[in-house]
């Protein structure tokens, strides 16, 4: 079997850049290691930049966004017992859209149905040859002009990078974040993200009545430790402040994410580009990195629809260099919200007070909250 562009993983990166190629008229083809269930269930990010919510929305994918999705204008960081609010908006102009990335998943597979492209769920893809173009599965072998790497960051497109090749930087936290879905209207209106001794919580949204709410933890932390109660009873220790009351109610789903940073380059070798958590990951302090997938797969797009309309290969030559530039942006604010949130258990005053004055001063001085509101709404790199 022969496609222009082989599509290896389902995910938010590889659905939507199967959606901008179908929009140009370019061939693809999708193979998806998972069944279309598990992809549409697989619960994870929830946080959309403007700018991602505008490229869903330019590849005609965004009406339940825009009808069901929730937009904020402001979050607030909690800290010594109070909450201080950064107005996103006012400070950017620029707002973020609550819309679960499983809604999103939904919507693009939904559209690739619809189209009737080739999407084949239950399909490993065992190998990927970066030079010829060849991608190996049970099933078969797919010959592709190019190759995107599309398969999250356990997948096998990055080892397909000759190692003598392939850089990588990156970074473990000795924390994890302990993640719940619960059946109960959110007790706030805007997020917060909440600094404690006893560890960092965020208090996040899905609807009008789903709340997700994290709890720092450790990287290894066995979910089977912690019953409903001591994780209502925890957050409700973390995120206190007068006056204000963290409802409980029946708890949906539950599980523990480790934290890393790690960024690989090249990001493209032979006819291989590799795009989202397959070339990089950020902790999920910052909400970045669905993001990070949709702007790498934009950028990838436009570079193959230039090829194809003008023959050149300048916008793919240039593909590593153009997403890294961003990708490195995120990485340091992500790793610089972490460690301003997160608590150390092998940290002293020293560090605590480096913390909490640096939290003051973001919700304090104007220039430094512009500083983290520009970086959350997602700075044009
Ligand atoms: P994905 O979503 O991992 O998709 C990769 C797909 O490839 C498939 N696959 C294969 N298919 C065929 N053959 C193989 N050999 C294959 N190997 C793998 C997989 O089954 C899968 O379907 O990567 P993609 O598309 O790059 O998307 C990246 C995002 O999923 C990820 O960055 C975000 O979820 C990160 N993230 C957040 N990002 C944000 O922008 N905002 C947030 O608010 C946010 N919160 C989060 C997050 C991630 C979290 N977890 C669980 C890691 C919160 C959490 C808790
Ligand atoms: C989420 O709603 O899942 C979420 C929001 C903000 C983050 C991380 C996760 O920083």
């Amino acid at each position: 079997m022969k496609t222009q562009v082989g599509i290896v993983g389902a995910g938010p990166a590889g659905l939507t850049l199967a959606r901008l190629l179908e929009l140009e008229g370019i061939d693809t083809v999708v193979l998806e290691s998972r069944s279309r269930e598990y992809c549409e269930k697989r619960l994870r990010a929830g946080l959309l930049e403007q700018r991602s919510g505008d490229l869903l929305r330019d590849a005609g994918v965004g009406g339940r966004m825009d009808a069901e999705g929730i937009v904020h204008h402001g979050l607030s960081l909690q800290f010594d017992g109070e909450r201080h609010r950064v107005p996103l908006f006012d400070l950017t102009g620029r707002s973020v859209i609550l819309y679960g990335q499983t809604e999103v998943v939904k919507d693009l597979i939904a559209a690739r149905i619809d189209s009737g492209l080739p999407l084949q769920f239950e399909c490993e893809v065992e190998s990927v040859d970066a030079e010829r173009g060849v991608v190996r599965h049970a099933g078969g072998e797919l010959e592709c002009d190019l190759v995107a790497g599309c398969d999250g960051f356990h997948g096998v497109s990055r080892p397909a990078i000759p190692a003598s090749t392939l850089r990588t930087a990156e970074r473990e936290y000795p924390f994890g974040w302990l993640g719940i879905l619960a059946a109960v209207a959110p007790s706030m209106d805007e997020l917060v993200y909440a600094h404690h001794e006893r560890g960092f919580a965020l208090l996040s949204l899905r609807s009008p009545t789903l709340s997700r709410y994290y709890l720092q933890v450790a990287h290894d932390e066995d979910i089977d430790e912690w019953t409903d109660d001591r994780i209502w009873e925890e957050l409700a220790i973390r995120t206190v402040v007068d006056g204000w009351t963290l409802h409980e109610g029946p708890i949906l789903e539950k599980g523990v994410t480790g934290m890393r940073s790690f960024v690989a380059s090249p990001m493209q070798h032979g006819r291989l580009y590799l795009a989202g958590d397959a070339a990089h990951i950020v902790p999920p302090t910052g909400a970045k990195g669905l993001n990070l997938a949709l702007a790498d797969v934009r950028l990838l797009a436009e570079a193959i629809v230039h090829r194809h309309r003008t023959g050149s290969e300048e916008l793919l030559q240039t593909y590593t260099e153009r997403c890294l530039r961003r990708v490195w942006r995120a990485e340091h604010f992500s790793w610089w919200m972490t460690a301003m949130l997160h608590t150390r258990h092998d940290g002293d005053a020293f560090d605590l007070e480096l913390q909490r004055s640096q939290l003051r001063y973001v919700t304090s001085s104007e220039a430094a909250a512009h500083s983290l509101a520009e970086n959350y709404v997602g700075l044009e790199l």
